[in-house]
C-alpha cells in the first residue's frame, strides 16, 4: 500500500512523515524545493504474524509494509506547481494531507496565519481543480478526435461527463457512487479526489488531548467523517518514533498519547481502505499478504504468484482464531476446522491459506 503526503508548505509535511517512517529527512523552515519525493517504508505490526512465527519458527517472517511518500507542498491556486506535485502522486492508494494548526513564528504559514479548517477547506477544491482539468482535457481531445472521424470510446465519455457534473458540485470523486463497471473504468484516468484521504491535523505540544473541537470544526468544514480527521502534534511523534520502543512506550504515556501516530494512521488507512490480511504459514516463511476486502480465493493467489492463481485447485483455510485454540494445524484438523475452499471463496481477515495448485 502506498500513501502519498501532501499539505501546504511549512505545515509538518516531512516531520510527519518522519513520525510515520521513523527516518529523519530533513525538516525546515524554508519551503522545500526538492526534485524528487522521500520515500519511505515500514511494516505494518502484526499480532498474528508475531505468534505464528514463534509457533513455526520460519526462516523467514514477512509482515506487510506501508509505503510513505513526501513531496513538495501544494500552492493554493497554482494549479501548474500543483500539477506536478501531484503528477508525482498519482499511483498512490490514498492521501494523508496534513493541516498546520501550530503556532511558530520561524515557519511562515503561505496564508501568514494558522487556520486548519480554512487549509483543509482550499486543499480539497485544489484536488478537485485538478480533476476537473483532467476531465476537461480528456473530454476535449475526444471532441477534437471525434472531429477527425474516430468513434468516442462511449464508455469513457458517460464516466467522464459524470465525473465532471459531479465535480463541478465540488463533491469530491470519492464521495461520489460509482457502479462495479464504472469503477473498473476509472481506475485508469487516475483521478486524485478519489483516493481515500485522511487528514492530520498538526497541532501544538500544549493542545494533545484537547483537539476535539477542532477535530470536529475540519470535518465539518470539509464534509468530512470526523473519523478520517487525526489530531497529533507531528513534532512530537517524531521524536518519539526516533526513541528505542520502550522510552517510546514511557515517553507516549508522559504526553497522554493513547497510540503513536504510526499505528494510528496505519489502522485508519485500513479502515478507510476495506483492507484486511490473509496469512500464510510453514518452515521456509511466515507471511502476511495485504488485500481488498471482498475478493476470491482464486484472486488472493494471484497475489502470491500467477502461476497459483493459473494453476489453482483448492484452498485450504483456517482462520486464526480456530487455529489459536486448537494449538496446532493438527489439532485443527483433528477438530475439523480445516476447510476446502474453491476458486470464489470470499477471503476473510485473518484466514491462513495453504494454496492447493498444479502448474
Ligand atoms: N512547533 C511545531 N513545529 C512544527 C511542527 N511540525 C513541523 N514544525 C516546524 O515547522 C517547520 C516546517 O516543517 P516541515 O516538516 O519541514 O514542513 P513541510 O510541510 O515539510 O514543509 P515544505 O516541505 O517546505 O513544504 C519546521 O521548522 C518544523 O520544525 C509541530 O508539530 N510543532
Ligand atoms: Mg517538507
Amino acid at each position: 500500500m502506498k500513501i502519498a503526503i501532501t499539505g501546504l508548505p511549512n505545515s509538518g509535511k516531512t516531520t510527519v512523515f518522519n513520525a510515520l517512517t521513523g527516518l529523519n529527512a530533513q525538516t525546515s523552515i524554508y519551503p522545500s524545493s526538492m526534485e524528487e519525493p522521500h520515500v519511505g517504508s515500514v511494516r505494518v505490526n502484526d499480532k498474528r504474524v508475531e505468534i505464528l512465527s514463534g509457533i513455526y519458527k520460519p526462516k523467514k517472517t514477512t509482515y506487510s509494509s506501508i509505503i510513505y511518500t513526501d513531496f513538495q507542498g501544494l500552492t493554493k491556486g497554482d494549479t501548474t506547481h500543483n500539477r506536478k506535485v501531484f503528477e508525482f502522486i498519482r499511483d498512490a492508494d490514498a492521501i494523508v494531507e496534513v493541516v498546520r494548526a501550530f503556532e511558530d513564528d520561524s515557519a511562515i504559514h503561505p496564508d501568514i496565519t494558522v487556520d486548519a479548517a480554512r487549509d483543509a477547506s482550499n486543499l480539497e477544491s485544489e484536488l478537485l481543480l485538478y480533476d476537473l482539468d483532467l476531465v476537461e482535457k480528456r473530454l476535449g481531445r475526444m471532441t477534437e478526435a471525434a472531429k477527425r472521424g474516430k468513434r468516442p470510446d462511449e464508455t469513457e465519455k458517460k464516466i467522464l461527463e459524470k465525473c465532471k457534473d459531479i465535480l463541478y458540485k465540488e463533491i469530491p470523486l470519492r464521495n461520489a457512487q460509482f457502479t462495479a463497471e464504472e469503477q473498473k473504468a476509472i481506475v485508469h484516468l487516475q483521478f486524485i479526489s478519489i483516493k481515500p484521504k485522511i487528514i492530520v491535523v498538526n497541532v501544538s505540544e500544549e493542545a494533545i488531548g484537547k483537539t476535539q473541537p477542532l477535530v470536529e470544526e475540519v470535518a465539518a468544514r470539509v464534509n468530512f467523517d470526523k473519523n478520517a480527521v487525526i489530531a497529533l502534534s507531528g513534532k512530537i511523534e517524531m521524536e518519539i518514533a526516533q526513541l528505542p520502543p520502550d522510552e517510546a512506550e514511557s515517553f507516549l504515556k508522559d504526553m497522554g498519547i493513547d497510540e503513536p501516530a504510526l499505528d494510528k494512521v496505519i489502522n485508519k488507512g485500513y479502515e478507510l481502505l476495506g483492507l484486511i490480511a490473509f496469512l500464510t504459514v510453514g518452515e521456509d516463511e511466515v507471511r502476511a499478504w495485504t488485500i481488498t476486502k471482498g475478493i476470491s480465493a482464486l484472486e488472493a493467489a494471484g497475489k502470491i504468484h500467477s502461476d497459483i492463481e493459473r494453476g489453482f485447485i483448492r484452498a485450504e483455510v483456517v482462520a486464526y482464531g480456530d487455529f489459536i485454540s486448537s494449538g496446532s494445524m493438527a489439532g485443527v484438523k483433528k477438530l475439523g476446522l480445516a476447510r476446502l475452499e474453491g476458486k470464489s471463496y470470499v477471503v476473510e481477515d485473518g484466514d491462513i491459506i495453504n494454496f492447493r495448485f498444479n502448474v
